[in-house]
Order: C-alpha cells, then structure tokens, then sequence
C-alpha cells in the first residue's frame, strides 16, 4: 500500500489509519468495498476508469448492509483522486472500503455509522504470468453463495469468505485460479473475475440469477463486443458448455482480461489464448488508457 490513506475524510499516513480490534466488520465481515483502476493516459495524467459507476455501486452495497456512510458520493469519488494524485502514482489499484465501525459486540447494532477509508497501490498483472499465457483454473468444490442467502450484487467483505476459501483451495492444488459454479450447478464465476465463453463466434456470460457480482468490467465488455457486432448472450452456462468453448477469459477491474485456457486439466480451445480474447485484451487495455475518443466518457481525469 502507498504511505497516504484517506481515512475518515482526512489525508493521514498509512500508520495512523487503525481501527479498534472490537469493530463490528472485523468480527462479522459487516464492510463494503470497490476496487477500482486508474492508468496513465496520452494526456500526461492518470484517469479513473468508470470512477462513477464504481462509486455507485459502492453506495449501493451500503445501502443495502444498512451502512450509514458519512460522506457524499462526490467526496469519496474526490478521495480516490486525491490518492492516486498525492502518492504521485501513474497506474494505480484505488479500495475505498466502508465498514461497520461500532465497537459494541453483537450482531445487531444500534449505530450503523461507517468508518471510510481510500487506499491506492501499485498492482500489476492480477494473475501474473496468466495475462500473457492464459489461466489454468479449477472447477471449486466450493458453490458460489447463493443469491438467496447473500445479496451477490452487493460488494461485501463477508462474501469474500467463499472467495477466499475457493481461491486457496486452486492455488494450494497448483492452479491459477478458480471458477465457482452456483448452487444449482450452472457455472458463476471466478474468485475475483466475471467469466467468458465463445463458442461459434458468439459470446456467452452467466446472467445475474447465476449468484454473480455484476462487474463493471463484464459491462464494458458487453458494451465493447457489441459496438463491434459481435453478438454476446447473458444465459445459464453449464460446466460442459465451457469445457467445449473456443475460447474462455475473465474479466474484473483487477484481472483486467485474462485468458483462461485450461479448466480441471482440460485445453479450452487448443489450450492458447484465443483471437477474440487476445483483441479484447488490447482493445480494452486502449480504452483505459483514453485511446480511444469514443470511450472517453469512461474516464475521470486526475
Ligand atoms: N466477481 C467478483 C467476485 C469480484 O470480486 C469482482 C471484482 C468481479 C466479479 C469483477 O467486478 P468488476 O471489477 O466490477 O469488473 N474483484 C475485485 C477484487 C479483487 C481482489 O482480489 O481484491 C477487483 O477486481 O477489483
């Protein structure tokens, strides 16, 4: 992390930005979170990449965790600037988190007053070496939380539990990364990642009702694929459809696009990163950067 934080509306150094250990989010995972990317552009500046949708939804999540944030989504939207452009950073990671900040133990709590704090880092290629030659994944054991117990379209740190859980299980076992199926056996997502599929020149993504996070970046590259008339399909995927696609590739705001090319051992496609995923990577990596003057609207200048 970069030594300036913005904590609770002030610009402070990272060792003074502590919390209690009796905090309510510590004990039940009560805390709301985005992460967010901005990156170097042609102008000589950082921008933000969708900074306001991200903001939105982070105040949604709030909303719906009952986390009463004491700022507006203006001043948080202004912090994430201010630490990207006070740690002098070019490409940056920006986490503002909102969490439960009553130090009374219980799990009913009276004061729904949040703490808030906006952290920026350097991050490079999310899953290393898999942006280039693809990820190899495994198929959880773990079943995506589902939408009925969960509000999945929250941005919540309780959530992360099964993430977490999915994640080390892959990684432990030697893999990149994990892809989650729902609790009904369709496939969800990845532990941080919205997934992909294309099979006959059609693109296919699992619909809300898959217990997915709606990501923003799947929303960019819905958005992408269509303006380029390409046909893309929100539907239940099953295991089996993915085992047989062209082509595989998550996406996040973290994992950027990311090629998947092996589920469980088995080659997706002929188990390279395939063409359409390789044109998104860099169509996508254009549109960030503020190549591309039709997007610009997507970016927020520091
Ligand atoms: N699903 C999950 C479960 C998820 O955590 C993310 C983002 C996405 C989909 C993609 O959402 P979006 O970023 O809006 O396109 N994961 C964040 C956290 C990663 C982390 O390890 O921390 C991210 O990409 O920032």
């Amino acid at each position: 992390m970069t030594r300036l934080v913005w904590f609770n509306g002030r610009l402070v150094g990272i060792e003074e930005a502590t919390i209690s250990v009796s905090t309510h989010a510590l004990h039940y995972g009560t805390a709301v979170f985005e992460g967010i990317r901005a990156y170097w552009t042609a102008k000589g500046r950082p921008a933000i990449f969708r900074l306001n949708d991200h903001i939105r939804r982070f105040f949604v999540s709030a909303k719906i965790y009952r986390l009463e944030i004491p700022y507006t989504e203006d001043e948080i939207a202004e912090a994430c600037k201010m630490v990207v452009r006070e740690n002098k950073l070019r490409d940056a990671y920006i986490r503002p988190i909102a969490y439960l900040a009553t130090t009374e133990l219980g799990i009913k709590a009276k004061d729904r007053r949040a703490g808030v704090a906006v952290l920026a880092k350097e991050w490079g290629k999310y899953l290393g070496e898999a942006y280039e030659k693809g990820a190899r994944v495994a198929v959880s054991p773990w079943r995506r939380l589902p939408s009925f117990s969960f509000p999945t379209t929250a941005k919540a740190s309780g959530h992360y539990i099964n993430s977490f859980l999915a994640a080390m299980d892959a990684y432990e076992k030697g893999f990149d990364e994990a892809i989650l199926l729902d609790h009904r056996g369709f496939v969800s997502e990845g532990t941080g990642e919205n997934l992909f599929i294309v099979k006959d020149q059609v693109v296919y993504t699992p619909p809300l009702q898959a217990s997915i996070l709606p990501g923003i970046t799947r929303d960019t590259i819905i958005t992408l694929l269509r303006d380029m008339g390409i046909e893309v399909v929100e539907r239940d995927i099953t295991l089996g459809e993915l085992l047989a696609a062209d082509e595989a590739f998550f996406t996040g705001t973290a994992a950027e696009v990311t090629p998947v090319v092996e589920v469980d051992n088995i080659k997706i496609g002929d188990g390279r990163p395939g063409p359409l995923t390789r044109k998104l990577q860099k169509l996508y990596s254009d549109v960030v950067r503020g190549k591309i003057d039709k997007y610009e609207d997507w970016l927020a200048y520091v």
